[in-house]
């Protein structure tokens, strides 16, 4: 067996793994990620499109926004349609000069993996039978974390002072936690969300989000010639059963004239059906294990808010670590989990909130709709609704010294 020692034993090559290992670069503090897919899967899924500016000044911070500067488009509104009528939330108005920036997640974590390959940071891609051990062992202990596994038949130890569980929802960190020292919290939704990348010009400038008696859909862009559409779709549905045509028919049939008229159809170059669920562990944090971004919890996508979490995450977890290691106070680290629970929960309410506003639940009474229909109603003709809207979508603020200096 190879044994090995470092810092920060960091589960999870997604974007929360990938930007805590860069932060921790920029601090000197020496990690090693193990991830248990090969790193072309990594850096080709694709998953969320929307980046708050708090997650873009973290990622400056981590010396990876070039690329960001370059081609990230910067959104000062999203539309939202309902009974065939735009309407648009003034983004940068009702919030006093914010912004939200579209780049997909596929980017950041391509920006991250080639920073961490420039910068020769370790990383173990296609790592098997990941384990973690000895996490809730004290300082005082003899005994502190380590993490097994094997890679090409190889086996490996490495020995840490921390492990950081960045491994998203099916993660092994969670799942290792013993049962009475973790409480989760869940609610899943009785649909999904078939998404579609094609090669064709956005349907309009901005975001528009639709709510319609057929189920939402969402009008979104990678670039100003790279859209990515989404219909709400049963969870039964398969993939196979949605050809490019009958999904730009469905997608038409839940749009209004004007975007009829706008949209330009073209193949596919990616189509898949992600479930919605609301979930959240509570605590984050269990001796020398933290858990970070959908490892902890998981938002429906309709506020955007998935990745941004995930930032937070590492901001308070990258923020405690360096605390602790140029310091040795422990303040950070305590208050990590209570810290971030309390951004999430705000979080996961928007997004719960945005998913029953525009969505069609087969649940749904008449009463229950024409509710819906006079809350969208109060949101999009009164300034105080629009607010409530603009402010969460943008981005809830941080209770961090770093980052609270320009926002
Ligand atoms: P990830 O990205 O799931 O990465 C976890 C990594 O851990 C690896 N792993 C393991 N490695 C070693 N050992 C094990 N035992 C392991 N088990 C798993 C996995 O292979 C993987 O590489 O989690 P992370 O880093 O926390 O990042 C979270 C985000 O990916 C996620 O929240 C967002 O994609 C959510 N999301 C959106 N978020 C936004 O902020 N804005 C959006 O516009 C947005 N749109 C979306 C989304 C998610 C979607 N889907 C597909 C769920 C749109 C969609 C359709
Ligand atoms: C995306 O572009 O993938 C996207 C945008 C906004 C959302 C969810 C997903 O709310």
């Amino acid at each position: 067996m190879d044994v090995l020692t470092t810092q920060v034993a960091i589960i999870g090559s997604g974007p929360a793994g990938l930007l805590l290992g860069q932060l921790l670069y920029k601090a000197g503090i020496s990690h090693i990620i193990i991830e248990q897919r090969h790193a072309d899967y990594v850096a080709a899924r694709i998953r969320a499109g929307i980046l708050e500016q708090v997650s873009v000044d973290l990622l400056k911070q981590a010396g990876v926004d070039q690329h960001l500067n370059e081609v990230g488009l910067a959104h000062e509104g999203i539309e939202i349609l309902t009974d065939g009528v735009k309407h648009r939330i003034d983004l940068h108005k009702l919030t006093y000069g914010k912004q939200v920036i579209v780049y997909g997640q596929t980017e950041v974590t391509k920006d991250l993996m080639q920073a961490r390959q420039q910068a020769n940071l370790t990383s173990y891609y296609e790592a098997h039978d990941v384990q973690v051990h000895d996490f809730t062992s004290s300082q005082t202990d003899q005994s502190s974390p380590y993490v097994t596994f094997t890679q090409d038949g190889q086996a490996y130890r490495i020995n840490c002072d921390f492990i950081a569980g960045c491994d998203g929802y099916h993660g092994v960190c969670r799942a290792s936690v013993p049962q009475d020292k973790i409480k989760t919290f869940e609610k899943v939704y009785p649909f999904g969300w078939l998404g579609v990348l094609a090669d064709v010009p956005p349907v309009a400038d901005e975001l528009i989000y639709v709510q319609s008696d057929r189920g939402f859909a969402l009008c979104s862009m990678r670039s100003k010639t790279r859209s990515r559409y989404y219909l709400q779709v049963p969870l039964t549905d398969k993939v196979e059963q949605w050809s490019d045509e009958r999904f730009w028919e469905e997608l038409k049939n839940r749009l209004d004239t004007e975007s009829v008229k706008n949209l330009v159809t073209g193949p596919s170059i990616e189509k898949s059906i992600a479930p919605l669920r609301s979930f959240v562990t509570e605590p984050m944090r269990f001796g020398q294990l933290f858990l970070a971004g959908d490892a902890a919890h998981i938002v429906p996508p309709t506020g955007a808010k998935g990745l941004n979490l995930a930032a937070s995450d590492i901001a308070y977890l990258s923020s405690a670590l360096v605390e602790f290691y140029t310091t040795g106070s422990q303040q950070g680290i305590d208050e990590y989990s209570e810290k971030c629970l309390k951004r999430i929960w705000k979080a996961e309410r928007f997004s719960w909130w945005m998913t029953h506003l525009l969505h069609r639940f087969e649940s749904d009474s008449e009463f229950d709709l024409k509710i819906k229909q006079a809350e969208l109603a109060y949101v999009l003709d009164s300034e105080a609704g629009q607010t409530t809207l603009a402010e969460n979508y943008v981005g809830l603020p941080y209770e961090l010294k770093a980052l609270e200096l320009n926002h």
